[in-house]
């Protein structure tokens, strides 16, 4: 579920800020399980073995368009929002993923290279080839095909989810040039640049256009190295 355009001056009845980040001493997200950002992070916990408490936001009511949530927790009034053990708060998915890896180093996977500058520098490639080649035409297909339909009972347009799903396309051609001569976009081991893809990639294959990733055999061999790993099945499970 990428941004909705949800009403900005709307304004729902939420808890004061205190009470929206009261935190027991855990790990605390403020999102929503279907939220492929809210994903992100949940899964990077649980690459990480990390515990946590999901408090669910009301959307119905424009939880996160309320002044008291963007004034003390999200600026933009979106979500997911991490507040660690110590009180530390961050927003940005892949910003949070980032902060847990560093602050969370000798748990669970390692998902960013750390000693290697090489491998690590070619981390960073392919966390940008996510970033400003897979997630704006997935994203911009999730929003005609899922989002249209399930929040605004609209019917997609034919002409830009065929625009959207050429655009991505033809990105995956370029993954599938890349994956025929490693096993994952950053090289041979699993990185948090994979772990990136994995909730768009899932919406578009949940909601019929998963021949995108089918049709090209070193992507669709990435595809299922990375869904099948346990966190990413422990999130779904979650739905
Ligand atoms: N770049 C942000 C995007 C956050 C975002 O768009 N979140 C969506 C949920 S997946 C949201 O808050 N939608 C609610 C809205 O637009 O009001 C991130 O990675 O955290």
């Amino acid at each position: 579920m990428g941004g909705t355009a949800s009403n900005l001056t709307r304004r729902a009845t939420v808890p004061a800020p205190n009470d929206i980040e009261t935190s027991k001493g855990g790990i605390i997200v403020h999102g929503l399980v279907l939220s492929t950002n809210t994903q992100r992070v949940l899964v990077t916990l649980a690459e990480k073995g990390l515990k946590y408490e999901l408090k669910p936001l009301k959307i119905m009511e424009s939880e996160q368009k309320s002044r008291q949530y963007v004034e003390g927790m999200q600026p933009f009034g979106l979500f997911p929002v991490l507040i660690d053990v110590d009180g530390f708060k961050i927003y940005e998915s892949r910003a949070i993923c980032r902060y847990l890896e560093e602050k969370y180093k000798g748990k669970g996977t390692e998902l960013i290279p750390s000693k290697d500058i090489q491998a690590r520098a070619f981390f960073e490639q392919a966390a940008n080839i996510e970033a400003f080649n897979f997630d704006p035409p997935a994203n911009a297909l999730i929003r005609e095909t899922v989002v249209k339909k399930i929040f605004y009972q609209k019917e997609p347009d034919p002409i830009k989810v065929a625009q959207y799903r050429e655009d991505l396309g033809s990105k995956l051609n370029v993954y599938e040039n890349i994956l025929s001569k490693q096993p994952y976009l950053a090289g041979q081991v699993y990185t948090m640049a994979d772990l990136f893809h994995l909730p768009c990639a899932q919406f578009i294959i949940k909601f019929g256009d998963g021949d995108l990733f089918e049709s090209r055999p070193n992507v669709k061999q990435w595809w299922e190295r990375i869904s099948s790993r346990p966190s990413w099945k422990a999130v779904q499970e979650m739905k």
